[in-house]
């Protein structure tokens, strides 16, 4: 009996808290033997039993919630954590003395999780049942996904852990480390930002009664922090690529170039005639984004992995592939040749080289071709009293004359 009850003592436990939009919501959570109960859910199907909460360290497959209590700071690189400020939410009450942060934390990333496991059987992050950490209550007005690990990080300046399409794009910045990996730069970076947007929204529709995107990433955050898929220019960012904007700022523009092709996504699923509608648009973005990707991948790949993607998901000459290249002819990503990348043959034959030369502000043209006989140090096309060919290599260093410009031409 004594075994019994203390094997009941530390268990699943359910409780309750209020979140940010002061709903009450239902709290799956750890009760210890220290009478405790800690913001651990370990009811997913990727939790490991053997692991023991609340050990951090040994914990598998698990939805933790910790808080980073107010400690840390934010700068131009990111966020600063104090790791050893941070706490788990613990309450010896499990119906109150939750922050609510910490309840939007674990209602929301649990749905992220439940999306990606029911729309594509993706178990977690890295399909291999990561556990997930949401540490809340960070001194910043930003959310982050590091690259690596299953945490995501909510300041507290903001109700960020409330957004759901923003904890399904910060989730999704880690489905992609695990997948393409694109590189969190310049077009790859952007399209790492687009492909997180389009899931975020994916997610909020999943779990909308309605199955609807609002098609807006951030709902409830301020206006300013929004990013429209229909008019990007809400934010001042470009809708088509023409308008791509270069900068050595936010790693090349990633949240400023992401629009283009969130934009694209949205005339795939709704905007054109003939659109095909949001779900199928989902499918071909993941599919696309996921598995035909690399590192470096730039706009107009993202273009042919869609196309692909679309002729795999519902074959070739499809109206759905049709309608991807269309989608992305809208936004002006389009079709290129690929660069042959083969070595160019080798053309026997003489050198040719033509030069300008300027001698007492005067500028002439100078030739020395082989097939012609040119001696090596060439000969004037043009006679100004200049030196004779002869000497003429030998005159240019002794007078510091200089040829002004150069062409060379294998012929
Ligand atoms: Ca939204
Ligand atoms: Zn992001």
């Amino acid at each position: 009996m004594l075994h019994e009850s203390s094997r009941i003592c530390t268990a699943h436990a359910t409780g309750t808290g209020q979140d940010s939009l002061g709903q009450t919501r239902n709290l799956n959570l750890w009760r210890h033997t220290d009478g405790n109960y800690y913001m651990i859910d370990t009811t997913k199907g990727m939790y490991d039993p053997t692991s023991s909460p609340p050990n951090f360290n040994l914990l598998r497959g698990a939805i933790v919630v910790r808080d980073a209590n107010n400690a840390g700071f934010e700068n131009q690189f990111g966020p600063n954590i104090l790791e050893e400020q941070i706490t788990f939410s613990t309450s010896s009450n499990p119906n109150s003395g939750w922050t609510k942060h910490a309840v939007d934390g674990a209602l929301n990333m649990g749905r992220v999780y439940d999306f990606y496991l029911q729309r594509f059987n993706r178990n977690s992050l890295d399909n291999k049942g990561l556990g997930l950490e949401a540490l809340v209550n960070f001194p910043a007005a930003n959310a982050w996904k590091p690259f690596e690990g299953g945490r995501m990080i909510f300041g507290n300046r903001g109700d960020f852990p409330a957004a759901l399409d923003v904890v399904g794009h910060e989730m999704t910045h880690g489905v992609i480390f695990y997948t393409s990996n694109l590189k969190y730069e310049n077009q790859s970076g952007a399209l790492n930002e687009s492909i997180s947007d389009i899931l975020g929204e994916a997610c909020e529709a999943f779990h909308d009664p309605q199955k609807k995107s609002d098609w807006n990433l951030g709902t409830l955050l301020p206006a300013n922090a929004r990013r429209s898929f229909i008019d990007p220019a809400l934010q001042g960012n470009p809708s088509k690529f023409g308008k791509f904007v270069v900068t050595t700022s936010d790693a090349g523009g990633v949240h400023i170039n992401s629009s283009i092709t969130n934009h694209c996504f949205y005339q795939l699923a709704e905007g054109l005639p003939g659109a095909i509608g949001f779900d199928k648009a989902v499918n071909i973005f993941f599919n696309g984004f996921t598995t035909k990707l690399v590192a470096l991948s730039k706009f107009e790949h993202a273009r042919r992995a869609c196309i692909q993607a679309a002729e795999e998901l519902y074959g070739a000459g499809s109206a759905e592939a049709t309608k991807t290249a269309e989608a992305f002819d809208f936004v002006e990503i389009f079709d290129s040749t690929p660069i042959n990348t083969s070595k160019i043959p080798e053309i026997a034959g003489n050198d040719n080289v033509g030069f300008l030369f300027e001698s007492n502000g005067q500028t002439f043209f100078g030739r020395r071709d082989e097939s012609l006989g040119d001696p090596l140090s060439g000969v004037f096309l043009g006679n100004n009293g200049e030196p004779t060919p002869a000497t003429w290599q030998a005159d240019v260093c002794e007078r510091g004359r200089k040829p002004r410009g150069l062409c060379h031409a294998r012929l």
